[in-house]
């Protein structure tokens, strides 16, 4: 068979709704399309653990720190499911680690934003993690038989923690004291546009919006996404007393939908190229936490050759 009739093949499996499996013929493109966006989204959740991390040992009492302990250990999890569905595609781990510490690999925008107060951890858990589920259902449905699994899964412990950054934004925005209240409302300023940005960019200028969209890996597009976040979002913040940043932000009721301002597509660009408040950080953050945990990897193989040799041994 040549490759136009493998491809008019693939196009119609996806097209009747079946999944892809890791064994099953793909175009070279989606393998490759594929790698990128998982590798970019295991990374997220890794580096995604730092902003958070940074606010364990300072949590304002035991209860909301064993939350925070699980929550950053559900991220660590989510990683790794994520890259184990990766290699399914045939790159292995090493090498995608390797395309994060050395800055090669992209992954999440928001995640070299600041978190200055303990308010930032209530509007991650809400805002962020809220933007994550809202693309993550999507993609439960993509065409990519692992992925979508690793997605049904982490979807049910996100919207866990969801709800534990919306109950932190409850106590200090509509039960809280006056500096409360004003804490709060300055990290909703802080994260509300950079949560925007998690869609990535608009329809018009999203590189692999077409073809990914036609091979079912994307089933809804950036913009799309981004309403629907808005539109659930805004009567949260509205509930709890919060002002959306956006003088802009008006209801359209032909449309129904909510209207907003422009994003800043200048800063999205910047910090997805680098330049962010904290890219520098968190790449030597991820580096020193490799560097250290040299040994670890060691003692694993040795014990795991160890382990090889003695069964060889009983086998024998
Ligand atoms: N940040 O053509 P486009 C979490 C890049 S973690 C950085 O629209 P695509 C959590 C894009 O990669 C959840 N880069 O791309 C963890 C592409 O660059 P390359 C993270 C971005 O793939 C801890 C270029 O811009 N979720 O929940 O069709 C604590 C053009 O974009 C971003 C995921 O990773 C961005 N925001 O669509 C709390 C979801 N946006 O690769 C919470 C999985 C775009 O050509 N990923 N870029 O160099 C996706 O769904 C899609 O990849 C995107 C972008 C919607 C993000």
């Amino acid at each position: 068979m040549d490759n136009q009739e493998l491809l008019d093949r693939f196009q119609r499996y996806v097209d009747d709704e079946h999944k892809i499996e890791a064994k099953d013929w793909m175009p070279e493109g989606y393998r490759k399309t594929l790698i990128r966006q998982v590798a970019q989204h295991a990374h997220s959740e890794i580096v995604g653990m730092l902003p958070e991390g940074n606010w364990i040992t300072r949590a304002p009492s035991l209860r909301r720190k064993a939350i925070l302990i699980s929550k950053v250990q559900d991220e660590a999890g989510h990683g790794l499911y994520l890259y184990s569905a990766c290699e399914t595609l045939g790159v292995d781990r090493d090498t995608l680690i390797n395309e994060l510490l050395t800055g090669k690999a992209k992954y999440s925008s928001i995640f070299n934003y600041p978190t200055v107060s303990w308010a930032d951890i209530g509007a991650i858990g809400w805002l962020v993690d809220g933007a994550a589920i809202v693309n993550q259902v999507s993609l439960q449905r993509t065409s990519y038989g692992p992925y979508s699994r690793a997605m049904v899964r982490i979807c049910k412990e996100e919207s866990f923690h969801q709800r534990q950054g919306y109950e932190i934004m409850i106590a200090l925005a509509k039960n809280g004291n006056e500096a409360q209240k004003k804490l709060a409302q300055e990290a909703f300023n802080r994260w509300w546009w950079p949560s925007l940005m998690m869609f990535g960019p608009s329809d018009a200028n999203s590189a692999h919006s077409a073809q990914n969209t036609a091979w079912k890996i994307k089933r809804h597009s950036n913009d799309e996404l981004r309403q629907k976040f808005i539109d659930m979002t805004v009567p949260q913040a509205e509930y709890i007393g919060l002002t959306i940043p956006d003088p802009d932000l008006k209801w359209n009721e032909a449309r129904g939908h909510y209207d907003f301002g422009e994003i800043n597509w200048t800063e999205f660009n910047e910090v997805i190229k680098g330049n962010g408040p904290c890219n520098k950080q968190r790449l030597e953050a991820r580096q020193k936490a490799h560097a250290e945990g040299a040994w670890v990897r060691e003692a694993a193989s040795a014990y795991a050759a160890k382990r090889k040799k003695s069964g060889e041994g009983r086998a024998a």
